[in-house]
């Protein structure tokens, strides 16, 4: 542990000549990058701290936190020597505490000293030289590159309009007080404004779904409220590997020594499932909401549902509860026994679509009615689908039904936002410009921006005047890896009349960072002061400290944007006369002032490296509502099983105004699937944050990017264990090693998403990047990215 004397003592001490004599020497990188230079690039080896790691001498600590897109947020004890990070530890207090548990950082945290010396780091700014692309790039001046900047947004917002200038999806550094994508948004405000984006690729489909149902997203309750669960349904949730709380597994594991019941619902036997599961129950994706149709239509039919809870607070449960003018057969249970269609949402009619046996949805359906309370937690996987929405709302309707909403111990499933924590952020401005698009319509705002409509989800205004023509992707890899359809988002890019600038900021020369026009080398989080803050789901913060000075010529963005301000004359007016050490100053001193009375001072709570907020009572969402004090924030101030809202868009058969099964595009049901016979996901993978660490070899041994497949789907085609495989459709070929396992359901192949688009001379991925594979056909009502709704045909490379 370190306190702000240590910390600045690290700082202000100048780190030893042998030691800056070794750093200098790995920057010889070639001046052009790109195509072979590239691959030399990654061939070099990694930065040599032995020497300085031998040397005598006193070790201090900085407790630091990573700010990349896990949900998590956890100690970072850096252990730095001779002004080197020499080894990095993590939070070892509070062992015996349940309600405080220990903030332990998972691979990823223990092995970031692998990326923060990775030999590949950006070294300097370089601006393109070669078609946009191709990775051909030569060094520049800060001075030019800052310039170039400053003239190219006044250039551009002067000639199209501030409707032209666009900061991407980036969530490389989203959860500190600084993220880059927000200091360009504020420079950009201040000079004319900027497209707004809606909405996330997290949660795309919930967040839209789910106010439907309960007028709010926070449909979450506290983890410590799993303490008195008796039975837990983990639906396409994994926390075991998909990081969304730090302490979530931890609560997991008490409530299980409770004797709470575990079932995890998955196509995938997870990490999670062979942890904590009692039952694995394998199924199809994209068909979870003919599961949950049939377990309706059980605790129904059964009479096992909550008829004092569903009279009191639903709506539309039966033709006694239909808002008004709407016709009673328009109902849930209308739907669920075919009164409409004619056909009735029977166990057997889910197993012909989704695969679980008729006896088994019986049985889950009676043991979440009967054991009480219970949880039902839905994961964002089975949303991140063609019709995503309606299995957010179908979960939401099975806890309402059984009343396990705003219960002790129950769960509302939907989105499950939740939060307690909070410190103040300081940082302010406004976007003159209200015009915004889903960001998963970012490539067609490109393509099409002035073409599009409300119905394609613009808001703020009736049309765009222009086309998208600027872009900032600071700290994200969404430009060409992680956004949908990479053949056709490159295509897009490379024509240098549509987007006419791109900025990118990274730390390395990912698949984005090849497309940028000037490319900034960034700092990682140890090289800068910040604080981190959870997801919605904390009631924590973790300590920034700054560890090391910026390598090489990195900067941070907020240094950057405040130079690119003084070359528009708005450098005070952009940083307020203050440097990002004042401004967590400032955001602790708003804390303690405004929100917490008991959080510490900066001195202190860089010494603890992290504040734990704590309360008496947890937190139970929707438990006022349900005690009668307040309604829920929805129309009729019920929960809505069917909304009127979504029965007035009049597009009923993919915006239902109940959650319904609707066979998804490319899905099981989908003719196409003759040519294309497999169902193609993806998840997100322990040993990697989205595509950070793709490039990390620790975590490359730790878990390899392979593709699981079935046994009886790799016999057909005459597969072996570890062969390379070619999988395909119409959108592009990839090739990857394979993992045999019936830990996958048949019919399904499965590759983690996040690994870095390394195409060959024929535009073929070499690394497994399964945006090659994915589709920009966004989900219906909110206009979200179905990145796991695919088909695909696999055969030996
Ligand atoms: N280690 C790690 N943790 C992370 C991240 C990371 O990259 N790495 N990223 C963070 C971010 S930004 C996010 S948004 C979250 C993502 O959180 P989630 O979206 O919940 O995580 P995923 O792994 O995509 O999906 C969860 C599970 O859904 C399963 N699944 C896929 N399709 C279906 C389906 O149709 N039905 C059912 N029942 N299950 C299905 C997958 O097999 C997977 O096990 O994770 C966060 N945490
Ligand atoms: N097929 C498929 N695609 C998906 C998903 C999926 O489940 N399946 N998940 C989606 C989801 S939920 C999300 S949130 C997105 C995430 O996609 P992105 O937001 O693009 O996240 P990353 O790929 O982690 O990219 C972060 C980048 O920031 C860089 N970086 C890290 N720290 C710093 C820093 O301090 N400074 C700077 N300048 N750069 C830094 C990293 O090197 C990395 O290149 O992907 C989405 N794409
Ligand atoms: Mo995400």
């Amino acid at each position: 542990m370190t306190n702000e004397k240590t910390n600045k003592s690290i700082l202000n001490k100048k780190i030893e000549r042998r030691t800056f004599l070794k750093w200098s020497g790995a920057i010889g990188v070639p001046a052009v990058l790109g195509g072979v230079g590239a691959k030399r690039f990654l061939e070099k080896k990694e930065l040599d701290l032995t020497a300085s790691t031998k040397e005598e001498g006193p070790e201090t600590i900085v407790s630091t936190c990573s700010i990349n897109n896990c949900g998590g947020r956890c100690v970072i004890k850096a252990h730095v020597r001779d002004g080197a990070v020499v080894r990095v530890s993590t939070d070892t207090n509070n062992e015996d505490d349940i309600l405080t548990p220990q903030m332990r950082a998972c691979i990823r945290g223990r092995g970031y000293k692998k990326l923060l010396y990775h030999p590949d780091r950006l070294k300097y700014p370089m601006k393109r030289v070669g078609k946009r692309g191709e990775g051909k790039f030569e060094r520049i001046s800060w001075e030019e590159a800052v310039e170039t900047i400053a003239k190219e947004m006044k250039r551009i917002g002067d000639e199209h309009g501030p409707e032209s200038r666009y900061v991407n999806y980036a969530s490389g550094q989203s959860w500190g007080l600084f993220s880059g994508r927000n200091m360009a948004r504020k420079l950009l405000a201040m000079t004319g404004g900027y497209l707004n984006y809606r909405n996330d690729y997290s949660s795309g489909a919930a967040n839209v779904a789910t106010p439907y149902t309960y007028g709010t997203n926070n449909s979450g309750s506290s983890f410590d409220t799993l303490l008195h669960t008796k039975y837990i349904i983990l639906w396409g949730q994994n926390p075991a590997e998909m990081i969304n709380s730090t302490p979530f597994m931890h609560y997991l594991r008490e409530a299980k020594n409770r004797g709470a019941k575990v079932v995890v619902i998955d196509p995938r036997y997870t990490d999670t499932s062979i942890g904590f599961a009692d039952e694995w129950i394998p199924i199809l994706p994209t068909t979870d909401s003919a599961m949950m149709d049939a377990m309706s239509y059980v605790i129904v039919k059964e009479n096992l549902f909550d008829k004092e809870f569903v009279k009191q607070h639903c709506q539309g449960f039966d033709h006694s509860q239909m808002p008004e003018g709407i016709p009673g057969e328009e109902s849930l249970v209308s739907y669920l026994t075919g009164e409409k269609d004619g056909v009735e949402k029977t166990p057997q009619w889910a197993e012909k679509i989704c695969g679980v046996p008729a006896s088994k949805i019986i049985e889950i359906a009676r043991a979440y009615a009967t054991t009480k309370p219970a949880a039902l937690i839905q994961g964002w996987g089975p949303q991140r689908h063609a019709y995503g929405e309606q299995v957010i709302r179908g979960g939401a309707q099975l806890a309402s039904i059984t009343g396990n909403v705003g219960k002790l111990g129950g769960w509302a499933a939907g989105t499950g936002y939740w939060s307690r924590s909070g410190i103040s952020y300081p940082i302010s401005f406004e976007n003159p410009v209200k015009a915004s698009i889903p960001c998963f319509l970012w490539t067609d705002a490109v393509e099409r921006g002035k073409e599009l409509t409300e119905e394609d989800g613009l808001q703020g205004v009736d049309k765009l005047n222009t086309n998208i023509k600027l872009i900032f992707n600071i700290a994200g890899n969404m430009l060409v890896n992680q956004h949908s359809d990479i053949n056709k988002t490159t295509a897009l890019l490379e024509d240098e009349s549509k987007v006419e600038f791109i900025v990118v900021s990274d730390l390395f020369m990912t698949p984005s960072a090849k497309y940028a026009d000037i490319l900034l080398p960034g700092t990682s989080f140890f090289e800068r002061w910040d604080i981190g803050t959870p997801w919605c789901y904390g009631d924590y913060v973790v300590a920034g400290g700054k560890v090391i000075d910026p390598l090489y010529e990195a900067r941070n963005e907020y240094d950057v944007f405040a130079d690119i301000a003084d070359h528009l004359g708005l450098k005070e007016e952009f940083t307020e006369g203050k440097s990002m050490l004042d401004w967590v100053k400032v955001s602790i001193e708003q804390t303690r002032e405004e929100l917490d009375l008991s959080f510490p001072t900066f001195e202190k709570f860089m010494e603890d490296g992290i504040h734990h907020f704590t309360f008496e009572d947890p937190l139970i969402a929707f438990k006022d509502q349900i005690d009668g004090k307040v309604p829920f924030d929805t129309p009729s101030g019920k929960i809505e099983l069917f909304s009127k809202a979504l029965y007035d868009m009049n597009k009923h058969e993919e915006i239902p105004a109940i959650a319904k099964y609707i066979p998804a595009w490319e899905g099981p049901e989908d003719p196409l699937i003759e040519k294309y016979p497999l169902q193609l996901i993806s998840w997100h993978y322990k040993r990697r944050c989205h595509s950070t660490h793709d490039n990390n070899p620790w975590l490359e041994e730790a878990a390899k990017q392979e593709m699981w497949i079935n046994p009886k789907d790799a016999e057909k085609r005459g597969i072996k264990n570890g062969d390379r495989v070619s999988v395909f459709n119409d959108r592009g070929e990839i090739v990857i090693d394979v993992k045999i396992t019936p830990r996958i359901i048949e019919g399904v192949v499965g590759i983690p998403q996040g690994a870095w688009f390394t195409p060959d001379d024929k535009g073929i991925d070499q690394r497994g990047s399964i945006n090659v594979l994915t589709k920009q056909q966004p989900t219906p009502l909110a206009k979200a990215n179905p990145q796991l709704t695919n088909l695909v045909q696999v055969k030996k490379a």
